[in-house]
Protein backbone atom coordinates (compact mmCIF):
# COMPACT_ATOMS: atom_id res chain seq x y z
CA UNK A 1 0.00 0.00 0.00
CA UNK A 2 1.18 3.51 -0.26
CA UNK A 3 0.08 7.27 0.30
CA UNK A 4 -0.91 9.35 -2.93
CA UNK A 5 -0.12 12.38 -3.58
CA UNK A 6 -3.78 14.52 -3.50
CA UNK A 7 -4.40 17.04 -6.58
CA UNK A 8 -5.50 20.56 -5.21
CA UNK A 9 -7.42 23.22 -7.22
CA UNK A 10 -6.98 24.53 -9.10
CA UNK A 11 -5.50 21.70 -11.59
CA UNK A 12 -7.27 20.75 -14.85
CA UNK A 13 -6.97 16.70 -14.01
CA UNK A 14 -9.63 17.35 -11.19
CA UNK A 15 -11.81 18.36 -14.17
CA UNK A 16 -11.81 15.39 -16.39
CA UNK A 17 -15.01 12.71 -16.78
CA UNK A 18 -13.49 9.61 -15.07
CA UNK A 19 -14.36 6.69 -17.06
CA UNK A 20 -16.14 2.98 -15.97
CA UNK A 21 -14.29 0.33 -15.11
CA UNK A 22 -14.88 -2.45 -17.23
CA UNK A 23 -14.03 -5.35 -14.70
CA UNK A 24 -12.71 -4.97 -10.83
CA UNK A 25 -9.41 -6.81 -11.13
CA UNK A 26 -6.08 -6.49 -8.86
CA UNK A 27 -4.98 -3.61 -10.27
CA UNK A 28 -8.49 -1.67 -8.80
CA UNK A 29 -8.17 -3.42 -5.66
CA UNK A 30 -4.50 -2.72 -5.43
CA UNK A 31 -5.96 1.43 -6.33
CA UNK A 32 -8.52 0.72 -3.78
CA UNK A 33 -6.17 0.25 -0.35
CA UNK A 34 -3.94 2.81 -1.92
CA UNK A 35 -6.54 5.46 -2.10
CA UNK A 36 -7.80 3.81 1.40
CA UNK A 37 -4.45 4.89 2.79
CA UNK A 38 -3.93 8.19 0.93
CA UNK A 39 -8.17 8.83 2.32
CA UNK A 40 -7.09 7.86 6.44
CA UNK A 41 -3.54 9.68 6.11
CA UNK A 42 -5.32 12.88 5.16
CA UNK A 43 -8.29 12.21 7.62
CA UNK A 44 -10.94 12.35 5.01
CA UNK A 45 -13.93 10.70 4.85
CA UNK A 46 -13.97 9.83 1.33
CA UNK A 47 -11.97 9.85 -1.70
CA UNK A 48 -11.90 9.07 -5.22
CA UNK A 49 -9.97 7.82 -8.06
CA UNK A 50 -9.08 11.23 -9.59
CA UNK A 51 -8.32 13.26 -6.73
CA UNK A 52 -4.75 11.54 -7.25
CA UNK A 53 -4.43 11.65 -10.68
CA UNK A 54 -6.49 8.23 -11.84
CA UNK A 55 -9.29 9.07 -14.00
CA UNK A 56 -11.47 5.85 -12.94
CA UNK A 57 -14.93 5.58 -11.78
CA UNK A 58 -14.25 4.15 -8.03
CA UNK A 59 -14.96 6.05 -4.92
CA UNK A 60 -13.49 4.54 -1.41
CA UNK A 61 -15.38 5.79 2.01
CA UNK A 62 -15.32 5.52 5.67
CA UNK A 63 -17.62 7.87 7.72
CA UNK A 64 -16.74 6.21 10.96
CA UNK A 65 -15.89 8.51 13.99
CA UNK A 66 -12.55 8.42 15.16
CA UNK A 67 -13.43 6.18 18.24
CA UNK A 68 -15.48 3.83 16.32
CA UNK A 69 -14.33 0.53 14.37
CA UNK A 70 -12.97 1.62 11.03
CA UNK A 71 -15.84 0.34 8.03
CA UNK A 72 -14.29 0.84 4.38
CA UNK A 73 -16.90 1.39 1.73
CA UNK A 74 -15.22 0.87 -1.42
CA UNK A 75 -17.60 1.81 -4.84
CA UNK A 76 -16.63 1.30 -8.50
CA UNK A 77 -19.32 2.54 -11.07
CA UNK A 78 -21.34 3.56 -8.93
CA UNK A 79 -25.01 5.13 -9.87
CA UNK A 80 -26.79 7.10 -7.74
CA UNK A 81 -31.19 6.29 -8.15
CA UNK A 82 -33.96 8.04 -6.18
CA UNK A 83 -32.80 11.09 -5.17
CA UNK A 84 -35.31 12.53 -2.54
CA UNK A 85 -36.63 15.84 -3.10
CA UNK A 86 -36.12 16.90 -0.37
CA UNK A 87 -32.98 18.93 0.29
CA UNK A 88 -30.11 18.49 3.03
CA UNK A 89 -27.51 21.04 4.27
CA UNK A 90 -23.87 19.80 5.05
CA UNK A 91 -20.84 22.50 5.61
CA UNK A 92 -18.63 20.54 3.07
CA UNK A 93 -14.59 20.64 2.73
CA UNK A 94 -12.73 18.93 0.19
CA UNK A 95 -9.13 17.14 0.46
CA UNK A 96 -8.49 19.08 -3.39
CA UNK A 97 -9.89 22.59 -1.58
CA UNK A 98 -7.64 22.30 1.21
CA UNK A 99 -8.91 24.20 4.53
CA UNK A 100 -12.10 25.60 2.53
CA UNK A 101 -15.44 25.03 3.93
CA UNK A 102 -18.95 25.89 2.70
CA UNK A 103 -22.77 24.78 2.95
CA UNK A 104 -24.12 22.90 0.40
CA UNK A 105 -27.15 21.63 -0.27
CA UNK A 106 -27.87 18.18 -1.36
CA UNK A 107 -31.00 15.43 -1.86
CA UNK A 108 -31.23 14.12 1.84
CA UNK A 109 -30.95 10.43 0.67
CA UNK A 110 -30.88 8.17 -2.35
CA UNK A 111 -29.79 4.76 -3.86
CA UNK A 112 -26.23 3.96 -4.98
CA UNK A 113 -25.92 0.85 -7.19
CA UNK A 114 -21.92 0.03 -7.56
CA UNK A 115 -19.97 -2.93 -7.48
CA UNK A 116 -18.05 -3.44 -4.11
CA UNK A 117 -14.34 -4.56 -4.06
CA UNK A 118 -14.58 -8.33 -4.90
CA UNK A 119 -16.47 -7.06 -8.06
CA UNK A 120 -20.32 -7.95 -6.66
CA UNK A 121 -23.08 -5.95 -7.62
CA UNK A 122 -24.65 -3.49 -4.27
CA UNK A 123 -27.14 -1.81 -3.81
CA UNK A 124 -27.08 1.00 -0.71
CA UNK A 125 -29.74 3.27 0.20
CA UNK A 126 -27.84 6.70 2.15
CA UNK A 127 -29.07 8.85 4.47
CA UNK A 128 -27.41 11.81 6.62
CA UNK A 129 -23.35 12.36 5.84
CA UNK A 130 -23.16 8.73 4.01
CA UNK A 131 -25.90 10.38 1.20
CA UNK A 132 -24.13 13.57 1.05
CA UNK A 133 -20.63 11.90 1.30
CA UNK A 134 -21.56 9.81 -1.53
CA UNK A 135 -22.80 12.73 -3.82
CA UNK A 136 -19.74 14.66 -3.64
CA UNK A 137 -17.53 11.47 -4.34
CA UNK A 138 -20.00 10.98 -7.24
CA UNK A 139 -19.58 14.86 -8.48
CA UNK A 140 -15.45 13.90 -8.36
CA UNK A 141 -16.52 11.12 -11.45
CA UNK A 142 -18.33 14.13 -13.16
CA UNK A 143 -14.92 16.48 -12.70
CA UNK A 144 -17.01 18.68 -10.19
CA UNK A 145 -15.92 20.21 -7.02
CA UNK A 146 -18.48 21.54 -4.20
CA UNK A 147 -16.98 24.76 -4.86
CA UNK A 148 -19.11 25.05 -8.30
CA UNK A 149 -22.17 25.05 -6.37
CA UNK A 150 -21.03 28.38 -4.53
CA UNK A 151 -21.52 31.83 -5.66
CA UNK A 152 -19.56 33.05 -8.82
CA UNK A 153 -17.98 35.80 -5.88
CA UNK A 154 -17.41 32.95 -2.93
CA UNK A 155 -15.96 30.60 -5.62
CA UNK A 156 -13.41 32.80 -6.95
CA UNK A 157 -12.10 33.46 -3.79
CA UNK A 158 -11.50 30.09 -2.70
CA UNK A 159 -9.58 29.35 -6.04
CA UNK A 160 -7.69 33.25 -5.55
CA UNK A 161 -6.63 32.22 -2.27
CA UNK A 162 -5.94 28.11 -3.35
CA UNK A 163 -3.64 29.43 -5.98
CA UNK A 164 -1.95 31.75 -4.12
CA UNK A 165 -1.01 28.99 -0.95
CA UNK A 166 0.00 26.85 -4.07
CA UNK A 167 2.55 29.87 -5.53
CA UNK A 168 4.05 30.17 -1.84
CA UNK A 169 4.66 26.30 -1.67
CA UNK A 170 6.30 26.11 -4.84
CA UNK A 171 8.61 29.72 -4.04
CA UNK A 172 11.85 27.91 -2.85
CA UNK A 173 13.81 30.64 -1.22
CA UNK A 174 17.49 30.71 -1.09
O1 LIG B 1 -13.15 14.54 4.08
C1 LIG B 1 -14.15 15.00 3.52
N1 LIG B 1 -15.17 15.50 4.28
C2 LIG B 1 -16.40 15.87 3.78
C3 LIG B 1 -17.25 16.61 4.60
C4 LIG B 1 -18.51 16.97 4.16
C5 LIG B 1 -18.92 16.62 2.89
C6 LIG B 1 -18.08 15.90 2.07
C7 LIG B 1 -16.83 15.53 2.50
S1 LIG B 1 -15.79 14.59 1.45
C8 LIG B 1 -14.22 15.06 2.05
C9 LIG B 1 -13.14 14.24 1.39
C10 LIG B 1 -13.11 14.53 -0.09
O2 LIG B 1 -12.67 15.54 -0.57
N2 LIG B 1 -13.65 13.66 -0.87
O3 LIG B 1 -13.72 13.86 -2.20
NI1 LIG C 1 -13.79 16.01 -2.41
Amino acid sequence: MAIKKILTEPNKILRQVSKSVEKVTKEEQLLMDDMLETMYHANGIGLAAIQIGIPKRIIVMDISKGDEKKNPMYFVNPIINNKNKELSTYEEGCLSVPNQFAEVDRPATCEVEYLDYSGAKKLLKATGLLATCIQHEMDHLEGILFIDYLSKLKKSMIIKKLSKQKKSSETLVI
